[in-house]
């Protein structure tokens, strides 16, 4: 890639209590679903890059799990992850969703951004869901807490204002030359996009706390030698045999409906018919057994 004079990269931190929006914003400006979004809060678990390239700039996202309190190691595994993002960003974007006042998670984040000295916008999203007199008293409470360098109202749904932000995003960055070719959208491997994929699925079909204590782990990717199709083994883990009772359901038909609404998304991903088969076990309290999280792979 020939790289023009004046290029511009750098990485931009995507920050933010559970269900605010960033996989969906991150989404909108690549243009692509790398993140998985459900309604419900903490869906991102991981540290997940984003890579937008265009002829002036290559912007590198990483979308952050929600910052937020839990009592299990994976919590903390989130969150740290998240706060570690904000040391090597550029430029950090806060996402807020004004629903309420500043909950105790953002006067969290807001003692963190406090440490940090790169420049941070204010994001507010969902505006399509506000009265505009709603968000004025809003910049208002957040302004008084920190000092940001802008403040942006979104909808990273619709999209709305978000041209506008990406570019103010190209205006922050340092002139460099691109980290990724310009064909690159992401780092993560073929095999956790589509543990993603199914997770997704996973939490939008269950209730209560089984989105929160299932993971997946995608054993095998093999395409078969002939006949164009492409084995895909995976298997979901949960902390209780109450729970692989739900996940299975009955006669088999949540494991099914779950493999029938996530096979097509893997087989674009992949180009190829897919057989895919999903397996059920369970793994007492993996969400804070360290040896479990880091074979899940959460470091
Ligand atoms: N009305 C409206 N809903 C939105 C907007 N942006 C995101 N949402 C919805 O908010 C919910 C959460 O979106 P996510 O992108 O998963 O939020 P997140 O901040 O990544 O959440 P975690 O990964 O849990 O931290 C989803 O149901 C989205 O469709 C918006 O601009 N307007
Ligand atoms: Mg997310």
């Amino acid at each position: 890639m020939r790289v023009a004079k004046g290029f511009k990269s750098g990485y931009v931190a995507l920050i933010g209590r559970p269900n605010v929006g960033k996989s969906t914003l991150m989404n909108r400006i690549l243009g692509e679903k790398l993140s998985i979004v459900t309604d419900k809060p903490q869906t991102t678990r991981n540290r997940i890059l984003g890579i937008k390239t265009t002829p002036r700039s290559q912007i590198l996202f990483f979308d952050t799990p929600g910052v937020h309190k839990g009592r299990h190691r994976l919590n903390e595994i989130m969150v740290n992850s998240a706060l570690a993002s904000l040391q090597d960003a550029d430029l950090i974007l806060f996402l807020i969703e004004p629903v309420t006042g500043i909950s105790e998670d953002e006067g969290f984040i807001l003692k963190k951004l406090n440490e940090v000295i790169s420049p941070i916008y204010l994001i507010i999203n969902k505006i399509d869901s506000l009265k505009k007199d709603q968000i004025l008293p809003v910049i208002e409470a957040y302004r008084g807490r920190l000092s940001f360098k802008e403040v942006v109202p979104l909808s990273a749904l619709r999209g709305d204002g978000v041209d506008l932000l990406e570019e103010m995003i190209v205006r922050a960055l340092p002139e460099g030359p691109p980290f990724f070719p310009p064909e690159s959208i992401t780092d993560v491997s073929q095999r956790f996009m589509i543990a993603e994929m199914i997770r997704e699925k996973i939490i939008r079909r269950t209730h209560r706390e089984i989105p929160y204590a299932a993971t997946v782990v995608v054993e095998a990717v093999k395409r078969r030698e002939s006949g164009g199709l492409t084995d895909v083994e995976a298997v979901i883990y949960v902390e209780k045999d109450s729970q692989k009772g739900i996940l299975i359901g009955r006669r088999g038909d949540m494991l099914k409906e779950i493999g029938s609404l996530v096979r097509p998304e893997i087989e674009s991903f992949l180009n190829s018919k897919v057989f895919l088969r999903l397996w059920v076990k369970v793994r007492k309290d993996w969400r804070s057994q360290v040896g479990a999280l880091r074979e899940f792979g959460f470091q």
